[in-house]
């Protein structure tokens, strides 16, 4: 019986965005939402910087993810190519999924509500991290976004503990229009391998240094090679802005340099679900983050 509607159900497609200030949990949410680890998550702000697709199917669903970089008011070039990619996610939403966290203000989130304001597509309000907070401080927080009268729906999650995330799937399959799916039901992204291991290399950089270091950094897959029989060869560059940052990034006989490398690798290895040769080399492109040419060189559209 319920096969039998289900198979009369019609499909239901689109383009979900995720999107919310830095730090507010949409990678890990659009993780959680995958059931696989796609997008890199670090405990700093500013660490997604482009676009990353992901495809969520369901039964008589699917849903095209679109985690974003937080939103934020652009000091150089590089943040600029990072809010621009997210109104270009935006531009082509069926529904709007902000983010943001239970201990955040609405006045916290004017840039992103300002931005979000003029599409008229649906708009689900997401706050995250209620892990960290009592349950009495979670009620005015839902009042005063429903005082703003601009979301369907607003539901309470923690993406790291995967706590209400069946309800946002059930508020996508309902809200997304009825459509054919845009991908096949095996593919889980459009982006390359070579994306995703550029990133997980980016991701080990922000948890091995502080300050300045990661978001001096950028880093690009020069050479892909799979053989069979053979481990898959990688070389990656990674490009920062000043000689001081090369030092650090290499360290004391190269060996900071080989902790990014080997915690790269298996994390690349459980990815690619396959052994790896990972070479790692460091060049200074100096104010890389300000320079068109070498932004697109280096994958910033
Ligand atoms: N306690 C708690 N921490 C969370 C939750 N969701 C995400 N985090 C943490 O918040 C930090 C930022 O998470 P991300 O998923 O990278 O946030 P983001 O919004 O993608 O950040 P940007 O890419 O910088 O815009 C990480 O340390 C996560 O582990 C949650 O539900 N509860
Ligand atoms: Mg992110």
């Amino acid at each position: 019986m319920t096969t039998e509607s289900n198979k009369e159900a019609p499909f239901h497609s689109g383009y979900a965005v995720l999107v919310g200030r830095p730090n507010v949990g949409k990678s890990t949410l659009m993780n959680a939402l995958l059931e696989e680890k796609l997008a890199i998550v670090t405990p700093r702000p500013q660490t997604t910087r482009q676009q990353i697709l992901g495809i969520l199917n369901g039964e008589n669903f699917q849903a095209v993810l679109l985690d974003t970089p937080g939103i934020l008011t652009p000091k150089y070039l590089l943040q600029e190519k990072m809010v621009h990619s997210v109104k270009k996610a935006i531009s082509s939403a069926d529904i709007i999924i902000m983010l943001t966290e239970v201990e955040k203000k609405v006045e916290d989130e004017q840039l992103v509500l300002d931005l979000i304001e003029s599409y008229s597509v649906p708009k689900v309000l997401v706050i995250n991290k209620i892990d960290t907070t009592r349950k009495e401080k979670l009620l005015p927080a839902i009042a005063a976004y429903q005082g703003l009268d601009r979301f369907q729906t607003i539901i309470p999650i923690s993406a790291l503990q995967k706590d209400g995330i069946e309800r946002l799937v059930s508020e996508l399959h309902d809200t997304l229009p009825v459509g054919q799916p845009f991908y096949p039901p095996d593919m889980l992204s459009n982006e390359p391998e070579r994306f995703f291991v550029a990133e997980l290399i980016r991701e080990k950089i922000f948890f091995q240094f502080r300050d300045e270091v990661p978001y001096s950094t950028a880093v690009h897959v020069e050479s892909f090679k799979e053989e069979s029989g053979k481990k898959t060869a990688i070389e990656a560059v990674i490009t920062v802005e000043r000689e001081s940052q090369k030092g650090i990034l290499i360290g004391k006989g190269g060996l900071a340099l080989k902790k990014v490398g080997t915690s790269a690798r298996y994390a690349i290895e459980l990815f690619l679900d396959c052994p790896v040769y990972l070479k790692l080399t460091v060049r200074v492109r100096s104010n890389w983050r300000k320079n068109a040419q070498i932004l697109r060189q280096l994958g910033y559209e």
